[in-house]
């Protein structure tokens, strides 16, 4: 261990947490660890980590406390037997903004400067360079830059704003967006089954046309931040939604169901309807929020 290296404390030893353990403790630095199911812990104890048989004890072996476990309810479970006074805490459980900020308030009631985090990666992504993980945080600042090189060794490190709750904004919305694509990818995945096309072939291009659409984002949000959603326009929505007839028109000759389309696809007729068929498809925005800047 390098005693310049700032030691902290994790709960929680999933997947996810199990893969940040391992990532300190390879760089150096002292690290406490629990878990409810102790087995977890022994192979991080192998490597060196210190285990405790309560959540109590990591949090009060060191300022800095990490928190990855499955969900806020976990959470609250978790620290409710714990002393937070003057104690860092760092909650990279994935929940909803509103539970963040409310366990932010609950950590300063407690005595605890709050951090919440949102990772934008999958375990085997930690502590790997170039693979493109990093955490979004949010909340106090001078507790992102105090830890900062730290925190920062997992994966790389994006802050959000003093929101606590923005770092599940953000983490939530990817996630969202990711969802929406891998809906796209089924979809598109069933149209091919059963045909003489080779499924690994079909995911290279797949992956390319999918990173190249990727770019139209900037221009929505550019669109929404100027309000005018005719600027630009490559492929206007008159044109698009009458494209869409051939996409469910194929479906349906290939036996697949239309169920993820469309939603979508309806959204965007309704769009259209309202007169809005110069556009692109920064409009169906619009029916989906009743909250407007
Ligand atoms: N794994 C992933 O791909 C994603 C990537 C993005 C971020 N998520 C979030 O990270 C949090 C932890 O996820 P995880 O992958 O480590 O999840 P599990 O492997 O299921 O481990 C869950 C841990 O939580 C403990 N736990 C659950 N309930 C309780 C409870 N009531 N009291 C105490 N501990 C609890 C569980 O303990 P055990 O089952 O081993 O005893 C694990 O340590 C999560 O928010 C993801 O959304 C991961």
């Amino acid at each position: 261990m390098n005693s310049n290296k700032t030691s902290l404390t994790l709960l929680g030893l999933g997947a996810m947490g199990t893969a940040l353990a391992h990532s300190w403790l390879a760089a150096g630095h002292p690290l406490t660890v629990w878990n409810r199911t102790a087995a977890r812990a022994e192979p991080l104890a192998a490597k060196g980590a210190t285990v405790t048989a309560t959540a109590a004890e990591a949090v009060a072996a060191n300022g800095l406390v990490v928190v990855c476990l499955l969900d806020d309810a976990s959470t609250a479970e978790v620290l409710a037997g714990t002393d937070l006074a003057g104690r860092d805490l760092v909650d990279l459980t994935t929940g909803t903004p509103a539970e963040a900020r409310t366990r932010a308030e609950w950590a300063r009631s407690r005595g605890a400067r709050f951090l919440s985090g949102g990772i934008m990666a999958v375990p085997p992504m930690i502590g790997a360079p170039g693979a493109g993980a990093y955490v979004l945080y949010s909340g106090s600042s001078a507790l992102f830059d105090a830890h900062h090189d730290t925190l920062a060794v997992p994966a790389g490190t994006e802050y959000v704003g003093a929101d606590p709750g923005s770092a599940a904004l953000h983490d939530v919305a990817l996630l969202s967006a990711m969802y929406g694509m891998l809906a796209g990818a089924a979809h598109a995945f069933a149209l091919i089954r059963g045909e003489d096309v080779e499924p690994k072939r079909f995911a290279g291009l797949l992956a390319g046309w999918l990173t190249a659409m990727t770019a139209s984002v900037h221009g929505t949000a550019e669109r929404l931040v100027s309000g005018d959603y005719t600027g630009n326009v490559v492929s206007n929505l008159a044109m698009q939604v009458a494209g869409t007839a051939t996409l469910l028109r194929t479906a349906e000759e290939q036996g697949v169901s239309p169920e993820l389309l469309l939603p979508y696809v309806g959204l965007m007729k309704r769009r259209l309807a309202d007169g809005h068929g110069d556009e692109d498809t920064t409009g169906v925005i619009d029916l989906l929020t009743s909250r407007r800047p």
